[in-house]
């Protein structure tokens, strides 16, 4: 019987079950002295913990300044569609900046951080932490006029990613505009587009090793604590994905293209499914497309522009996941937040949304960079990569629903909806 290839997906679902077994082992078996502890928990299981952790954060900003900058140029094409790809735009940058505040509240009313002292496992200074997490001392006006970079090659060298991002839409707009004449500088940014993308699927080779690390040296560090604190934090992320996706999503399908969500659902659920099992918003772009024109009657013209756009630029479930990753890190470590740093953090995973395209995991990069914004450390992101894999399968699933709803909701309000087609049963099972 040929040996199944060992998909990504259950390497990492091993890893993470090798890491736990192998952290807990160490943590109530194995006596402290310099075998667990040099050789391993701050030898080995550190160093490749961290290296992985800094080969993601390698990937932040190229990866994040060239997806800006092609679905800037893309978005930039809309003069084609004028009011359509306004509107589409709004919605999609209104629906991420929803999901993250229903992130926010509900992982401050589950608390998920709370009750275990994480500070054992950061590599650097706990006391840093509390500067980091302090920046209260900085007014609202002096964050708003951070994001412009004054020096923009400065901003990329430091990864601040807010003016990194601000620089970033607006040399992908001023690309749109000038058209032709920066064709060469537009098909560069693609290119190295592409091979950003790739170099992060590369990276997420090296996960289940990454997983197996972090997981072992944290479950070293305080044993079964970590359980609970992991799975609210997995509650807490499919509680906010379940609440955007059947009540905001369904609202807005009510009151704004006023057709019968559960309709909508019903001839969608085939789409969420097939997203959830490839975990890439890209891979389903054309089932995505195929059926909101054939089963829920989306003029083609807008579906084959809003679907991809949203692809890239509308990610309502990895703002979701990043949401409550912020609130979990910030309760496991003891770092304050205050009302400034939540807007930082709805403003860095809406902007961070917009560009990084649908691959798989794409959101755990970006995810260092939220917790950047903000002073989190890194480390919070070893409770978090283990289960990421099945938070991604569910997220993707979120996000190409929020494209495919805000593109049933424009299309409704521009009179390019087929109410025939989306009120009958039978639509579209002819093409399957
Ligand atoms: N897997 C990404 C997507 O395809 C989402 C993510 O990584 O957060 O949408």
């Amino acid at each position: 019987k040929p040996r199944k290839k060992l998909g990504l997906t259950s390497a990492i679902f091993i890893a993470l079950g090798l890491g736990i077994v192998c952290g807990v082992i160490f943590h109530y078996f194995i006596p402290e002295g310099f075998v667990r502890d040099d050789v391993f928990v701050n030898g080995i299981f550190y160093v490749v913990g961290q290296g992985f952790i800094r080969l993601m954060q390698m990937l932040v900003v190229p990866l994040v300044f060239c997806s800006i900058v092609c679905g800037a140029a893309a978005i930039g094409d809309t003069k084609t569609l004028g009011t359509v790809g306004v509107k589409t735009l709004v919605f999609y940058i209104f629906t991420t900046a929803v999901a993250v505040a229903v992130a926010l509240t509900v992982g401050n009313l589950i608390n998920p951080g709370v009750g275990v002292d994480m500070s054992s496992i950061v590599a650097g200074d706990v006391s840093a932490l509390d500067s980091g997490g302090s920046s209260t001392d900085v007014s609202i006006v002096d964050t708003l006029l951070g994001i412009i970079p004054s020096n923009p090659l400065g901003a990329l060298a430091e990864g601040d990613m807010l003016a990194v991002i601000f620089f970033a839409l607006f040399v992908g707009i001023i690309i749109a505009i000038m058209g032709r004449k920066a064709e060469t500088v537009h098909s560069f940014f693609e290119q190295f587009n592409d091979i950003m993308m790739n170099m992060t699927t590369a990276v997420m080779y090296v996960a289940p090793f990454g997983v197996f690390c972090l997981l072992s040296r944290t479950f070293a560090g305080v044993g079964f604590e970590a359980f609970i604190p992991m799975l609210k934090y997995m509650a807490g992320v499919l509680i906010a994905l379940a609440l955007h996706c059947l009540v905001v999503y369904m609202i807005l399908l009510s009151v704004f293209a006023r057709v019968n969500p559960i309709t909508f659902l019903k001839k969608f659920v085939g789409v969420m499914v097939f997203a959830f099992s490839t975990s890439s918003s890209n891979a389903t772009i054309p089932l995505n497309i195929e059926t909101i024109v054939n089963k829920i009657g989306v003029d083609r013209r807008i579906a084959s522009f809003t679907i991809p756009l949203g692809a890239t630029i509308n990610m309502d479930g990895t703002a979701i996941m990043q949401g409550v990753a912020v609130v979990f890190t910030a309760q496991l470590f003891g770092v304050e937040l205050g009302p400034i740093e939540y807007a930082t953090v709805i403003a860095t995973a809406t902007l961070a949304s917009i560009g990084t395209a649908g691959v798989p995991s794409v959101g755990l990069i970006t995810l260092s960079m939220v917790f950047n914004s903000v002073g989190l450390p890194l480390e919070g992101i070893a409770l978090i990569m283990g289960i990421d894999r099945i938070l991604d399968m569910t997220r993707t699933a979120v996000n190409i629903t929020g494209d495919a709803v805000c593109t049933t909701v424009v299309a409704r309000q521009e009179k390019r909806l087929n109410l025939e087609v989306f009120n009958d049963p039978d639509a579209g099972k002819e093409s399957e």
